[in-house]
This record gives C-alpha cells, structure tokens and sequence, in this order.
C-alpha cells in the first residue's frame, strides 16, 4: 500500500461554497468513489462545525487532483423515510448496468438503517428506501447478480446483552431479488478478539478479480488504553458464493501511522470506503491492476493509497 504523496489529498480548505451551512467546515471524510465519466467521482462526507452531515461530490481526470462541488447533492424523495432523519452518511457506491446504487447509513430517531439511494447522473440521488433492519451499518452491494440474487455484505450491530456479543463483531451476508427486501443468507467472518481486528465492517462493494471476490475492510482494535485503532484488511470470497470465505489476511495492510491519521476529529482512523481500478475498464481484474483505495483519516479528511490486486492477494494469505 502506497500512501499518496499529495496525502491528505482532500481537506476541509478544499470546500469552497456560498450555502450558509458549508462555510468553515470542520472535516471532510469517508467517501464513496467510482468509476465516472472518464475519472473517478466521489461522494464526500462533510460535516460542518453544527455537527450536519452533508453529502458534496468531487470528480478527478486521475483520480488524485479533484474538483469539488460548491453546493451539497440533493437527496430527492427523503420525506418518504417513515422516521426522523438525524445524519446520511458514509455511502458506498455499486454500479449495475448504468445505474449508480449509493448504501449509505442512516442514523434516525428509530436507530441506524441502510438507505439506499440511485442515480444514473449524480446530479442528484433518489432515495429508495430503508433496506434493512435497525440497527445495521457498512452495507456494501456487489456489481453484479449472482445466481440470479443481489448480493451485499453488511455489519448488523448486535447489541451485546451480559456475555453476549460486542456489537460490529461479524459481517453477514445478505441476498435480495428486487434490491428493497433483503434475507440474511449467513455469517461472512467475525472479529478476533484481543487483535487488531476484533470489530469489523466491510469498506468499499468488493471488487471481481480472477482468484474470487476481493474485499476491503475495517477492523477496530479496542483493547487499547485511551482509544481505538481503526485499520483495513483484506479478504477473498467465492465468485458464485460470497459468503464462502478464501482467505483473510492476518495483519492489517493499513494503519494509523502518519500524523493525518492519528490526530484528527477521531485520532487513530483510517476508513477504507471506495476502491477502484481506473485503468481496468470494468472488467474482471487481473494481478496486475492497480487498485485506488480512498479512505478517511482521523474522521477529518480524505486520503489515497495506491496498490495492486497482485498485492492485495499477497496479503490474503501471507503467512
Ligand atoms: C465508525 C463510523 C465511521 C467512523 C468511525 C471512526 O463507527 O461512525 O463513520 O469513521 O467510526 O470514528
């Protein structure tokens, strides 16, 4: 993993905009990325010194020097939530044949949901609706159908009862035939308790490579004095099953080192949240494919680290 020289690549000086709630921002983070128009487009997660959470998109010809919007992108059709909406955050975006899918979480007055969100254009996103149950997070759709179902991952937050388990400990795997109703179809992994991975949610929708579905995540170790230490890893899965697990890497391969991850809003962090391959034209990657991943640091800017799917794999199994 190569950290980007130009690291942080987006920060909060970066929003420049004329509406009233975007001025002096306190932090710019955790973004959904894809492959869009020739560049790559990214929904970034803004939140203003009142604590509001705004969504703004970015684009870039390389995927290194963005152009940010001035003005936050509206979300149509929210008034059909049955509940009272307090943050739309951290969105993960899924391209099905032209149809851009944004899963973002959704923190209401009835608990966290999965909403999801479409568009074909991102000038604006429609909601669609609360496709999960309370109280669930990190909901990552794959880029295709598999044996004729949608497919996602998604980190329920099982509240611990006495003895029972930490919430975010296992990424479930859930199927759907119309993307609104969903079935939990099983267990992915769980955390490793006492390491550096012992919560967990998924990062960026898994990317399709040769070897089986490639997937980036986060992991929390929480056995740390003063704070948690947010980090990624990877793991592999079965093309026709995803739920099958290949392989997952014993050691993370990112971690709060440099001073814009460990100082921050939340110090400590970094997020993985959108990867793409700019030069891969859709396809199903192959080893040689370098692999953008996008990230928050700190919970208060965006970041870039460069790698392959040959090293990503590595990583898998390294002993
Ligand atoms: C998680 C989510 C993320 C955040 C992270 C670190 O639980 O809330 O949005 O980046 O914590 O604070």
């Amino acid at each position: 993993m190569k950290r980007h020289p130009k690291n942080p690549i987006i920060t909060r000086k970066d929003i420049v905009s004329t509406h009233p709630a975007l001025q002096d921002v306190s932090s710019v983070f955790n973004p959904g990325g894809v492959i869009f128009d020739g560049g790559v487009l990214l929904l970034l997660r803004v939140q203003n010194r009142a604590r509001q959470t705004f969504m703004l998109k970015a684009w870039s010809p390389n995927g290194v020097d963005f152009k940010l919007d001035s003005m936050p992108l509206p979300l149509n059709g929210l008034e059909a939530c049955p509940h009272k909406i307090h943050h739309i955050y951290d969105p993960r975006i899924t391209e099905l044949d032209g149809i851009y899918h944004v899963i973002c979480a959704m923190d209401t007055d009835a608990g966290c949901f999965l909403g999801w969100f479409c568009t074909s254009d991102f000038e604006s996103l429609d909601f669609q609706g609360l496709v999960s149950a309370a109280d669930s997070r990190n909901g990552v759709l794959f880029p295709q159908m598999i044996e004729g179902q949608y497919w996602r991952f998604e980190r329920p937050n099982r509240m611990s009862l006495a003895d029972g388990v930490k919430t975010g400990a296992a990424i479930v795997c859930a199927v759907s035939e119309n993307l609104l109703d969903w079935y939990e179809v099983g267990e992915v992994f769980s955390g490793n308790p006492h390491f550096w991975d012992e919560l967990i949610g998924s990062g960026p929708p898994p990317l399709k490579t040769e070897k089986g579905w490639l997937h980036i995540y986060h992991g929390v170790a929480t056995h740390f004095g003063a704070a948690n230490i947010y980090q990624a890893g990877v793991s592999l899965h079965d093309l026709n099953n995803p739920c099958r697990l290949l392989g997952r890497g014993k050691y993370n391969i990112l971690e709060p080192r440099e001073l814009y991850e460990l100082t921050g809003q939340v110090p400590n962090v970094v997020f993985p949240s959108a990867a793409v391959a700019p030069a891969s034209g859709g396809k199903t990657l192959n080893s040689e494919d370098e692999i953008f991943i996008y990230y928050g640091a700190a919970d208060t800017c965006v970041c870039l680290v460069q790698t392959t799917v040959k090293k990503l794999l590595e990583a898998v199994h390294a002993p």
